[in-house]
């Protein structure tokens, strides 16, 4: 870089970042070498100032969106599994022709979790303990195998964990399934602020960056070049879930299905619920506004509506979200097309953001949220499907979740619901799981992957004799 170039650029950004009111972030630029400097000269280039002072002007509570308090909030209907059973030839025909990839969005931080790796690496499953990527990996080898068909499966993975991610892949021989049909591709990221909207440094050479939330995934679907490998495929849905959910069914021929074939489905975007558990409970309830669906997020919700109950005493807004969407390739192309006008809006979260203070040239680690973090989150697409589907399903067969080191949503919590997932699987062709006087298993199960999909897929005469207190694994 010529000297004359880099103080040329200097000027034009130091005129916009004052303009913008971001002028500290290169108060302290003297103290960098050449290339440091470039480097952060080019990462402020790349920032949509506009972009961020609208943003910014919007910091005012948790979050930037009100809808919660919306005046024409309504539950969302759901159909039931029996309901939507019709559809599930229409899902396996739709597999087995190549027209489904699976798809993990695997970008998160995983903060609460404390495990020092990208979250798919945790160690999940009661016996083996096979980290989540490993139990994904195996569900979608055991279906390419009942189906007769190449499942392609894509990870999003954010630019902190993508190589960490990667090398656990090849490091584990990408768990038996071909290389070659698995894509990995990193998020975008957002830089954060402080309260008073101005950009955060992580140190004297880069902005404080987090991922851009799940909801990104959309955008970095059509970046990467994976939506149109899809479309090059011939994929026309895609089966959509979180790192974090070991009892998820990658792949769910019914609710395809349903996606596919159901009068109420445009075939845009399609979700499943499990009734909330209680309340409180830290999941987005589906609602409808107007003549669309949309996902409130928890911290959205008015405590008032989200405790309201209906004459038989029922949460009126019972439909959490679990996270599992089947998305259609043309309605991600539609939403990610230049030019597009349907972006995802950005949500805000109070964080606390390590960074660097550019006046006192000190790093700082706070203790107190000082520092706003901006997301997209994936279920905002749902308003922009004319017709979109919500399916009930069972919690215990469905949803796991492994989100913090201990209590609720721990690998403690998830290992006890995917025994007893096991139990039910096992009781349902007839044989036997032991179980205490409380009903819970004494034993601890695992059924592995190519044993069964799904309770219809597993032969009573696999099922080993299980006494109390026994670890069984088949
Ligand atoms: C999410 C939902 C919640 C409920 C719950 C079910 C949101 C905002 N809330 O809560 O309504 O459905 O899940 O388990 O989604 N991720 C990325 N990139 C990012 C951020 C997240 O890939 O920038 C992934 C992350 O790796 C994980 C998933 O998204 O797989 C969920 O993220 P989370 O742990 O922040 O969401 P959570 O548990 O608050």
């Amino acid at each position: 870089m010529q000297p004359e170039t880099t103080s040329h650029r200097l000027d034009a950004l130091t005129r916009s970042l004052q303009q913008h009111n971001q002028a500290h972030l290169l108060e302290h630029q003297e103290m960098l070498d050449a290339d440091e400097r470039s480097a952060l000269l080019t990462e402020l280039e790349t920032l949509d100032l506009d972009e961020i002072g609208r943003l910014a002007s919007g910091i005012a509570g948790e979050s930037t969106t009100d809808d919660g308090d919306a005046p024409n909030l309504e539950p969302a209907p759901y159909i039931t599994r029996d309901e939507a059973a019709a559809y599930r030839k229409t899902g396996e025909d739709l597999i087995a022709g190549g027209g489904v990839a699976a798809f993990t969005v695997a970008g998160g931080q995983g903060t609460r979790l404390g495990w020092n790796g990208p979250k798919g690496t945790f160690p999940a499953t009661p016996i083996t303990g096979k980290p989540l990527f490993q139990v994904f990996a195996e569900q979608i080898v055991a279906a390419e195998r009942k189906y007769g068909v190449e499942i392609p499966w894509y990870v999003m993975t954010s630019p902190l964990n993508d190589a960490a991610t990667r090398s656990f892949f090849a490091d584990n021989n990408f768990f038996g399934k071909a290389e070659a049909s698995i894509s990995m591709f990193p998020q975008g990221v957002m830089p954060a602020v402080d309260f008073a909207g101005r950009l955060l440094m992580e140190d004297a050479a880069h902005l404080a960056v987090s991922p851009d939330g799940h909801g990104g995934s959309l955008r970095a679907l059509r970046r990467s070049g994976s939506l149109e490998d899809m479309q090059n495929r011939g994929i026309t849905a895609i089966s959509y879930f979180q790192v974090d959910n070991p009892n998820v069914h990658v792949l769910d021929p019914l609710f395809l299905g349903a996606h596919v074939g159901h009068p109420d489905s445009s075939g845009e975007m399609s979700s499943k619920m499990v009734p909330k558990a209680e309340a409180g409970e830290k999941v987005g309830v589906f609602c409808k506004v107007g003549d669309r669906v949309q996902v409130i997020e928890y911290s959205d919700l008015d405590p008032e509506l989200a405790a309201a109950t209906d004459a038989e005493g029922r949460l009126r807004f019972l439909s959490g979200s679990i996270a599992l969407h089947v998305l259609g390739v043309e309605f991600v192309d539609r939403l990610t097309a230049p030019g597009s006008t349907t972006a995802l809006p950005f949500h805000q979260a109070r964080k606390k953001v390590p960074c660097w203070n550019s006046k006192t040239r000190e790093a700082i680690k706070p203790t107190e949220p000082n520092g706003i973090k901006f997301e997209m989150f994936v279920f905002d697409a749902l308003e922009f499907a004319e017709r979109s589907i919500v399916l009930e399903t069972d919690r215990v067969e469905e949803f796991a979740p492994i989100k913090n080191a201990e209590g609720t949503d721990s690998a403690r919590t998830s290992q006890d619901l995917q025994v007893e997932r096991a139990a039910r699987w096992i009781e349902s062709v007839g044989r036997s799981a032991p179980r205490s006087e409380d009903g819970t298993v004494d034993a601890t199960i695992e059924i592995k992957a190519q044993t069964a999909l799904s309770a219809d897929d597993l032969d009573p005469a696999s099922v080993p004799e299980i006494t109390p207190g026994d670890s069984v694994l088949f």
